[in-house]
């Protein structure tokens, strides 16, 4: 049965389940969920999410959302087939936990804002908060020299090798490099660049990036 991944191919959320799941070679199906229209605040949405965001998958009878949560299932649930994302050691999979925790709670949403002010607003005719963004662009500067840091001592966040914490950030930097225009943020920093290289030019990220048409 192929797995049904609600929202658009172009979200940040929803990509993270894919790469996923391209990694894993796991056959999917986009079920699209027109955010510009609303549908993911519509009552048939809502039952599937309950917070009204994408993504969500279904697997069979099983309905999962949560990006985070998603991809953690499948790298488990096929942890046999393609590399392994999770981890092999008790340590080696609490690193992979802790550097997953840093992308949701101190990377992700300073990205988030960043997009919101400078791609989401002014697409609506709406201001953006210049002071927000001089804060978060701040606060993102130094995130990213913990991790320019963290990745003089090891090639991924995790260790050496490619794991959830790395995919995990995919979706968000490619905003940050492709449509907030502050792609410098990562090539000024040469470790973070080059594993920004590293992670981007993976099969399973290049795949899904042709399929967004990005
Ligand atoms: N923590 C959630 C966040 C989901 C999320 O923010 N999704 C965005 C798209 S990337 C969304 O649905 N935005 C529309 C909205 O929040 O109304 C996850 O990782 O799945």
């Amino acid at each position: 049965m192929v797995v049904k991944v609600y929202g658009p191919v172009r979200a940040a959320c929803p990509q993270r389940v894919m790469a996923c799941l391209l990694e894993k070679g796991v056959d999917f199906e986009v079920v699209h969920v027109d955010l510009d229209a609303g549908e993911h605040k519509r009552l048939d949405f809502l039952v599937r999410q309950p917070f009204g965001q994408v993504p969500v998958i279904e697997d069979g009878d099983f309905r999962l959302f949560e990006s985070r949560a998603i991809i953690r299932y499948y790298a488990s649930k096929y942890a046999e087939r393609g590399p392994n994302l999770l981890g092999t050691t008790l340590e080696e999979r609490a690193l992979v936990d802790q550097w997953l925790e840093v992308e949701a709670h101190n990377f992700n949403d300073l990205v988030y804002t960043l997009v919101l002010q400078l791609v989401i607003l002014p697409r609506l005719g709406e201001r953006s908060d210049l002071a927000l963004i001089h804060t978060c662009k701040e606060k993102l500067e130094n995130v990213l020299d913990v991790y320019q840091k963290r990745l003089s001592k090891s090639t991924y966040l995790a260790g050496d090798s490619f794991t959830l914490a790395d995919l995990s950030h995919l979706p968000a930097i490619r905003y940050l490099t492709n449509e907030v225009g502050m792609g410098h943020l990562v090539t000024e920093r040469k470790n973070v660049m080059a594993w920004w290289e590293d992670i981007s030019s993976r099969p399973a990220w290049k795949k899904l990036m042709k399929l967004a048409d990005l």
